[in-house]
């Protein structure tokens, strides 16, 4: 209690406080007096007749609250200023660092599971990209909030300055975390990923860094280095002389139009994300969010333009985590989507993507058979991604109908197929080469994508297999190289299509599927075959078919070379093998076959003022007759497969995450391994 007589009477020390406003005190001698020197007065009083630890105590108080003070408005005040003087440009590149869709992105977005939704994936915190000494380890939000004790003995300068220390070593972090997802391309499909039919409505978020994946990135090797400076090359090319159109003419230093749709741009996106080169990515995304148009009437055809378009955007979104592909693709998806109105559902080959109309070719109403079963991977994935069933209908209505069908011998199919009738025609040809190859390839792509369920999948290219064996495998002298020839009504051609390289990569993938062990052993002869095909050859590359010898004769080696077959387009279905080969032996001699066969495409058909051109003669090491053309899957196929075949990183694109698509893009297994 405080009263005003004892005060006259001298303080008293007190150990508490307590104000009690009296009558008397009212009073004060004076009477209430409501002046402000009054009030001056009298509070003045008051605090004299405190004890000195009464107003210790006060004056700390009042300290105390000072210095909250100070904090609350330091760290309320940069956040403030983040929300209200962030410019429109830097709230898109901090959008951008979360993974979302915007165009014309400051730096390449980052996977979205990689950076953006902390609070999803706690277990980020558990990532250890490499960071400077002075940062921060634990989540970014815990971060930004500095230890009050700290804060509280710092002027609100410091505080400031603190604050904005912490800010910028989340950012560096961030940044860390999107190089990591660069080299090395450790963005992981995703694990929960389901067949169509149990679709999910919101399209999927595509990539996920699982932390445990976050592994240490595996250095470049000098041959790697070697193939990035091979694309490089190859892209300054396109850049200077063929920007946003479809292939480069090296050589008159122009391009060459196909379906006007920047299809090199296209196919190499994916590429330029495996093999890093960040800054060409950017300006070729920058092509697709600006340039890339589907609105033109313009005839393209359906197989081409799904394995290389709607493949190549599909995948580079899975690898980027990038929406503005998935919009792309759908883009594109739908718009190929008349092809498939024909009177058997088997679908024309092509398709006017402006006016929505489809046709076959003009001298027939037949489609070829590879080209109608290897858009499945596409089209299914398309269907997965966005909860349509329409794309993924569309074409298993094809495989069904395919898997019924009479006139295939022991599972081999012949090569056309007519989109009235349904019904196989040009009957009693068989090949694995040209129209026919990537049908027997997507039969075991699209078990492994689903899932490994669909067993009508899985029977139809085990017999096939069989049926190769039985009717299509030779041995060619003097080498006894295994290859695989061609049958044309019960006739045997030792005839064999570049194209059908393919193979060794595929049986070796069914083997790794747990697949019959001989398939391993008749892709590593048929490996074999293929590579003798290029070291066979004067300039070291192989021309686009071969004949082989099956009699011994004296000078003569096992491939032989007709003048109208000697031509090398950059064709990749050998150092696809090869790829396949090292990832599942380890046995380095296909790394140095794939090495020689890179050094030999530098000697003879690299153009020195950008590029890489197809050749006619693989048989005249001084004049290979360069024919002015770089084809698209030279980049979107050839130089990646090389890429990878040279890395001993197996997460480099894992084969029990990812399927590749018929021109190297590679898609998601549903449900991994
Ligand atoms: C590519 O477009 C694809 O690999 C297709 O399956 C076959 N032809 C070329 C490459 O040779």
């Amino acid at each position: 209690m405080y009263s005003g007589a004892v005060a006259a009477a001298g303080p008293p020390r007190r150990d508490f406080i307590s104000v009690t406003l009296g009558p008397e005190e009212a009073g004060g001698g004076g009477g209430y007096n409501n002046s402000k020197a009054w009030r001056r007065r009298s509070c003045w009083r008051k605090w004299k007749q405190l004890s000195r630890l009464q107003r210790s105590v006060i004056l700390f108080l009042f300290a105390f609250l000072a210095v909250c003070g100070v904090i609350s408005y330091t760290s309320m005040g940069e956040a403030w200023k983040s929300i209200t003087n962030k410019s429109l440009d830097e709230q898109r590149t901090e959008q951008e660092i979360n993974g979302l869709n915007l165009a014309n992105p400051a730096v390449l977005p980052a996977p979205q599971k990689a950076d953006a939704n902390h609070g999803d994936y706690p277990e980020l915190s558990l990532q250890k990209p490499p960071k400077p000494p002075h940062v921060r380890r634990g989540p970014s939000n815990l971060q930004i909030k500095a230890p009050r004790r700290d804060m509280r003995l710092k002027t609100r300068h410091d505080t400031i300055r603190a604050v904005e220390e912490l800010v910028e070593a989340d950012k560096v972090e961030k940044t860390e975390k999107s190089i990591i997802s660069w080299r090395g391309a450790v963005i992981e499909p995703d694990q929960s990923t389901e067949p169509p039919s149990s679709k999910i409505k919101e399209p999927e978020k595509p990539s996920s860094v699982e932390a445990e994946d976050q592994k240490e990135p595996v250095p470049i090797n000098e041959r790697q280095l070697a193939v990035i400076e091979a694309f490089r090359h190859a892209w300054k090319g396109y850049k200077d002389f063929a920007w946003g159109h479809d292939e480069l003419k090296p050589l008159s230093k122009s391009y060459s139009e196909w379906f006007g749709l920047g299809l090199t741009l296209i196919d190499a996106l994916d590429t330029m994300w495996i093999l890093g080169l960040k800054e060409e990515f950017e300006e070729a995304r920058k092509w697709v969010a600006n340039d890339l148009v589907f609105d033109k009437n313009v005839d393209v055809n359906l197989f081409e333009s799904t394995i290389r378009i709607l493949g190549g955007l599909l995948s580079t979104y899975h690898l980027s985590g990038d929406s503005l592909f998935l919009e792309k693709a759908k883009d594109i998806g739908n718009r190929l989507m008349p092809a498939f109105k024909t009177p058997s559902k088997i679908p024309y080959s092509d398709v006017n993507i402006g006016r929505g109309t489809a046709h076959p070719p003009r001298w027939t109403s037949d489609s070829t058979v590879a080209e109608v079963t290897s858009i499945q991977l596409e089209f299914r994935e398309l269907s997965r991604l966005t909860g349509d069933e329409k794309f993924q209908k569309a074409v298993d209505e094809v495989m069904k109908h395919v898997h019924i069908l009479s006139g295939k011998n022991d599972g081999l199919v012949p090569m056309f197929i007519n989109t009235n009738s349904g019904q196989f025609t040009h009957l009693g040809v068989y090949t694995l080469g040209a129209r026919a190859d990537s049908y027997y390839e997507y039969l075991l792509k699209q078990w492994i994508q689903g899932g490994k369920k669909e067993n009508e999948l899985l029977e139809d290219y085990m017999r096939a297999i069989e049926g190769v064996k039985k009717h299509l495998l030779q041995r060619s002298e003097p080498k006894k190289l295994t290859f695989v020839g061609e049958l044309a009504h019960g006739h045997f051609s030792a005839k064999m299509d570049h194209l059908v390289c393919f193979l060794p990569g595929t049986l070796a993938l069914g083997a790794h599927n747990g697949l019959a062990a001989d398939h391993m052993k008749l892709a590593e002869a048929l490996i074999e075959t293929c590579y003798q095909m290029y070291a066979q050859v004067e300039t070291g590359l192989s021309p686009e078919i071969v004949h082989f010898n099956l009699h011994a004769q004296k000078g003569h080696r096992d491939v032989q070379i007709k003048p109208a077959d000697r031509h090398n387009l950059l064709r990749p279905e050998t150092v696809e093998s090869l790829f396949y080969m090292y990832r599942f032996t380890g046995d380095k001699k296909y790394q140095d076959w794939g090495w020689e066969i890179l050094q030999n495409f530098n000697r003879y058909t690299r153009v020195p003022t950008g590029g890489y051109t197809s050749i006619n003669n693989v048989q005249n090491p001084s004049n290979p007759e360069p024919r002015d053309k770089m084809e698209s899957f030279f980049l979107g196929e050839t130089l990646k497969y090389m890429f990878l075949l040279f890395s001993d990183d197996i997460d480099l694109i894992n084969l029990d995450k990812y399927v590749f698509n018929t021109e190297a893009h590679p898609l998601p297994i549903w449900v991994p391994a």
